[in-house]
């Protein structure tokens, strides 16, 4: 590798990224675009690639790369997935969402993806609470977390408990692959782009439906410093959502 790829791999950026969105600092969405974008590349398939994206803070690294785009209404992103990928069944077709987007507003139109076993992918970037709006409860919110809704922290009579989307996701027979990762170190990066290639692979080999979770830092919602963001994802999330491959299929039978 020259000195000029090795300084675009390390401090580039991935040419289908477009322009950079703004986020608040330590906010980690950009980085799971930044990996689904180094994916969509390293398959060679940005011609023909449709990403359909939820509405939220999660979506922000979507709006401006180069490649096609749908924005969905909030929580709808799987029905237009749906309808994507059965008029393009050759396109790479993946919706990235947040966990409000996928499992609160949009709960209803993800498992009916999943009970189709529709040939979409879903990338869910799970930061436990509606970013986007202040930081309320979500249905990802861990036991005794505060957000704007539960000053006094998440507890079970009023709010219940954390749902395990990827666990979830992979007790559905058209599921192909599901798999939870994280970004809080350089290993955990690579593991977790792997588990993002994995599951497109799943797809361009038409096994079924795939799902990657990612757990993604807030700072200020988790009123927190990016390094400490870091040091809870390890300590408290991790913890509730364990990472690593849920289910991986070769074919579904
Ligand atoms: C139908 C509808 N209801 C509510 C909203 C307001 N809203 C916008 S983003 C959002 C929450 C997004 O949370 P999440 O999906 O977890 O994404 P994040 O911002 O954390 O990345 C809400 C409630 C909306 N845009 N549309
Ligand atoms: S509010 Fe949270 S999710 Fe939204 S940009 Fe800021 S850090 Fe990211």
């Amino acid at each position: 590798m020259s000195a000029t790829e090795t300084k675009q791999k390390v401090v580039g950026k991935p040419a289908l990224a477009g322009f950079p969105f703004p986020s608040c600092p330590g906010c980690q969405h950009p980085v799971v675009g930044r990996m689904v974008f180094e994916v969509v590349e390293e398959l060679g398939l940005g011609g023909k690639t449709i990403v359909v994206i939820g509405v939220g803070c999660h979506g922000g690294p979507m709006f401006f790369a180069n490649i096609d785009a749908i924005l969905a209404p909030h929580g709808r992103a799987p029905d237009i997935a749906t309808a994507a990928k059965r008029l393009r069944p050759d396109a790479l077709v993946f919706t990235v969402q947040g966990d409000g987007d996928c499992v609160a507003i949009g709960a209803g139109p993800f498992i009916g993806a999943l009970t189709r076993g529709e040939k979409f992918t879903t990338i869910m970037c799970n930061n436990t609470n509606y970013g986007t709006t202040g930081g309320q409860l979500a249905p990802t919110t861990v036991m005794g977390q505060v957000t704007s809704t539960t000053p006094k922290g998440r507890s079970s009579e009023l709010g219940g408990y954390p749902i395990h989307t990827a666990e979830l996701a992979a007790t559905f027979r058209g599921t192909a692959y599901s798999a939870r990762g994280a970004l809080t170190t350089g290993a955990w990066y690579q593991r977790t782009k792997k588990f993002i290639r994995t599951a497109f692979e799943k797809q361009i080999n038409k096994v079924g439906f795939s799902f990657v979770e990612v757990i993604s830092a807030c700072p200020p919602n988790w009123h927190l410093t990016p390094v400490e963001c870091l040091e809870w994802i390890d300590e408290v999330a991790v913890k509730e959502f364990p990472l690593g491959e849920f289910k991986n299929l070769g074919e579904i039978t």
